[in-house]
């Protein structure tokens, strides 16, 4: 039996690449094998992985399963031994993990925005469910650019929700972010040119 971690994720999810991102950060990207899910299959194990049905999530070799993505990660961090992405002082932490559901919920909007979209008949679709969600992503955009997380010389884990949150609006386009933030234009851009091998996990996706 193989003793690699089981990531069950497709490679379009956001909260899957930041898991992706964390264990390249953490050197431990060989260690976990990806397996592709599909969460509107009834017939996937997903569902009997995770009962919400829901990715990412990580099998161990144990048998034990763990998720959502911000108990992956810090799972992850603990089985690499590194604690570089989560200050350690308790309040900086709980910070720490305010930012990330910050980053995160913008996610969880725009994903709402996407499925209403996509899953909804026309006549189902609902202008102010729609715009109550938009508010989230922009507001949530508005805070986080007043302050943004580190790029250098250290990452932290907020750091890598919010670029795979910028890298899920890019791709599916539920706000026009860009012109708004030019501030977090050039966050994105510093973020993917020092941190090729992070960038390169959403490229994969979009081709
Ligand atoms: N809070 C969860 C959110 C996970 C989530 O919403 N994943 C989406 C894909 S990106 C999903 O599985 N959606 C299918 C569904 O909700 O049934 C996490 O951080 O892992």
């Amino acid at each position: 039996m193989s003793d690699d971690m089981l990531l069950r994720t497709s490679l379009t999810s956001p909260f899957g690449r930041k898991v992706r991102m964390a264990a390249i950060v953490l050197g431990i990207e060989e260690q976990i094998q990806v397996v592709g899910a599909n969460p509107l299959d009834e017939n996937d194990s997903l569902r009997r992985q995770n009962p919400l049905g829901k990715m990412p999530c990580l099998v161990l070799p144990s048998g034990d399963v763990l998720y959502d993505s911000k108990t992956i990660v810090e799972y992850l961090c603990a089985y690499a031994n590194n604690s570089d992405l989560f200050p350690s002082q308790s309040l900086d932490l709980a910070i720490e993990r305010s930012r990330i559901a910050l980053a995160d919920g913008i996610i969880d909007a725009a994903l709402m925005m996407v499925y209403e979209g996509r899953f909804r008949e026309q006549s189902q679709k609902s202008e102010f469910w729609l715009s109550h969600q938009r508010g989230k992503v922009t507001r949530g955009l508005h805070a986080i650019s007043q302050q943004l997380p580190p790029i250098a010389p250290g990452l932290t884990a907020s750091s890598l929700s919010l670029a795979s949150a910028l890298g899920y609006l890019d791709w599916r386009q539920p706000v026009e972010w860009r012109s708004v933030h030019p501030e977090l234009v050039a966050w994105l851009d510093e973020f993917n040119q020092r941190h090729p091998l992070l960038a390169a996990s959403l490229s994969e996706i979009s081709v």
